[in-house]
């Protein structure tokens, strides 16, 4: 029986600003972490995520602005935590790349790899000349294959020809005990397409030994290399052992309650480093690998991929403006399955929202409260605990929290959706004006009492989706004398 939660998202770069992408995967990980905390309670579950602050992009990004690289950091992580802030985001802990308490402990990290051997009794590290084209905009090396018209497709610029000295991870060593991690499910990646997309990469190439270091005159914002001053960290080793370094590895309490984690969400374009980088280095330290990788779909806009390099950027903020924290949360999580890949269309959302909280949820809410305050002046004659009672109405909770756990939220909102059209089509069946109207006490009561619990169902299964919604909800239905709302939840757009 699992008994704590662990989930992680990527920490995001900061030469980007927040946008959908990366509030999607942020959302994803609130709602899994408020479903958790209200299974195995607040104690039990930790959600982290945070910003990777150091790399040539960073530096680059700074001394456009005329300012240091750690301020221009300090603008940017703010500008996360904001946006997380004002979508109603509760994470644990949010960490930075270029904070002490992580960059002592990636030192050490360091020095563990150096000391340790490969399962083959090589070297872990090794020292070589890399010769290469690297992108500055991915922040990685580029091969021939992948350039079109001689530029990276991504972000529209011609790679720079580089030899280097650099520090590199013999991945091929640990590629075997990975394959079986992952073959076995030891390692869950998911959906299966990815896992299997994982093992060809695996099984095909002959995949290239990692560089963990750069000489500083290539990357000189960086965590130095402790017994290689000439060398600066390069992103990987620093940027995945967040996930561990967060938690104080290897002997603070919180590492040993939550390590391994249970969810690390990402998406497909750091899958790699996720589902090999990741699993190598942790088996130096011979610590256990996470229990599984999550990979969600990219959004894309008009079949192009997003990013500030492209200026098609769509911020969570203007969303959040629009529609505030909830819908815009409905709104995001509703339009895709986990895993698929697809367009987002954020002209449709307007329609969305007046006909799925305007015309859905809220008009449920006004109609049942309204006539719950009007025929029965309020008094609905259910306790808190008669509601409490009728919790998991006909197994819909059940259902809903399985949907959860499989992480198939366009489908549990579907079918949270479903029952509020039952309800509101059920109260269109029943006129219970009519009802009012004949005098036939008995049979609205009954009526009333039965939709106010599927009401109450509906706002339960919400609060891990629009927590501030659903406790406004319970709080109405729960109060001592049943209220139409004042203010509509969810006034109409046009
Ligand atoms: O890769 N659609 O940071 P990053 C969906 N710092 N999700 C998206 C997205 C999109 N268009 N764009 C970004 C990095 N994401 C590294 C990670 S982790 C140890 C280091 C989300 O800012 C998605 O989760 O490029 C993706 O994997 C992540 O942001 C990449 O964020």
């Amino acid at each position: 029986m699992k008994n704590k939660f662990y989930i992680t998202t990527p920490i995001y770069y900061v030469n980007d600003q927040p946008h959908i992408g990366h509030a999607y995967t942020t959302v994803i990980a609130d709602v899994l972490a408020r479903y958790y905390r209200q299974k195995l309670g607040d104690d039990n579950v930790y959600f982290l995520t945070g910003t990777d602050e150091h790399g040539v992009k960073v530096a680059e990004s700074a001394a456009k602005q005329k300012i240091t690289p750690q301020k221009f950091t300090d603008n940017i992580s703010q500008q996360f935590k904001d946006a997380w802030q004002k979508l109603d985001i509760k994470y644990n802990d949010f960490i930075r790349t270029t904070e002490d308490r992580h960059q002592k402990i990636v030192v050490n990290i360091l020095n563990q790899l150096k000391q340790t051997k490969t399962p083959q009794g090589n070297d872990v590290l090794y020292e070589a000349d890399y010769q290469g084209l690297y992108c500055v905009g991915c922040e990685k090396f580029i091969t021939e294959a992948e350039l079109v018209d001689g530029q990276c497709p991504d972000h529209k610029r011609k790679p720079e020809k580089l030899v280097e000295k650099n520090w590199f991870f013999r991945l091929g060593d640990f590629l075997p005990a990975i394959k079986k991690a992952i073959e076995a499910d030891q390692l869950i990646i998911y959906p299966p397409g990815r896992k299997k997309e994982v093992l060809g990469l695996i099984n095909k190439q002959n995949m290239p030994d990692f560089s963990i270091s750069r000489p500083v005159k290539s990357v000189a914002w960086g965590i130095d290399l402790p017994w290689d001053k000439e060398q600066k960290v390069y992103v990987w080793v620093d940027a995945l052992s967040n996930y561990i370094t967060a938690l104080g590895y290897p002997d603070k309490e919180l590492y040993q309650k939550f390590w391994p984690a249970d969810i690390q969400l990402l998406a497909l374009d750091i899958l790699k480093f996720h589902a090999l980088y990741w699993p190598a280095i942790l088996m130096v330290l011979d610590i256990p690998l996470p229990k599984g990788l999550y990979i969600h779909g990219f959004f894309k806009i008009n079949g192009q991929k997003m990013s500030k390099s492209l200026g098609n950027v769509v911020s969570p903020n203007d969303l959040v403006k629009q529609y505030g924290s909830e819908v815009t949360k409905y709104l995001i999580l509703s339009q895709f399955s986990f895993g698929s890949e697809s367009d987002i269309k954020i002209n449709d959302f307007p329609a969305k929202y007046n006909a799925d909280l305007v015309n859905g949820l809220g008009n449920l809410i006004n109609r049942l409260t309204n006539m719950i305050e009007q025929y029965l002046d309020g008094d609905i004659g259910l306790t808190k605990k008669d509601l409490e009672k009728s919790l998991n109405i006909s197994k819909f909770l059940s259902n809903i929290n399985q949907e959860i756990e499989e992480l198939n939220f366009k489908l549990a909102l579907l079918k949270i959706w479903n029952i509020i059209s039952t309800v509101n089509e059920e109260i269109d069946k029943n006129k219970p004006w009519e009802l009012a109207k004949n005098n036939d006490q008995q049979k609205l009561k009954k009526l009333l009492q039965d939709w106010t619990k599927y009401l109450y169902n509906i706002a339960v299964s919400l609060q891990p989706f629009m927590p501030q919604t659903a406790e406004h909800i319970l709080k109405i239905l729960t109060a001592k004398q049943i209220k139409k709302p004042v203010k509509p939840l969810f006034p109409r757009i046009n």
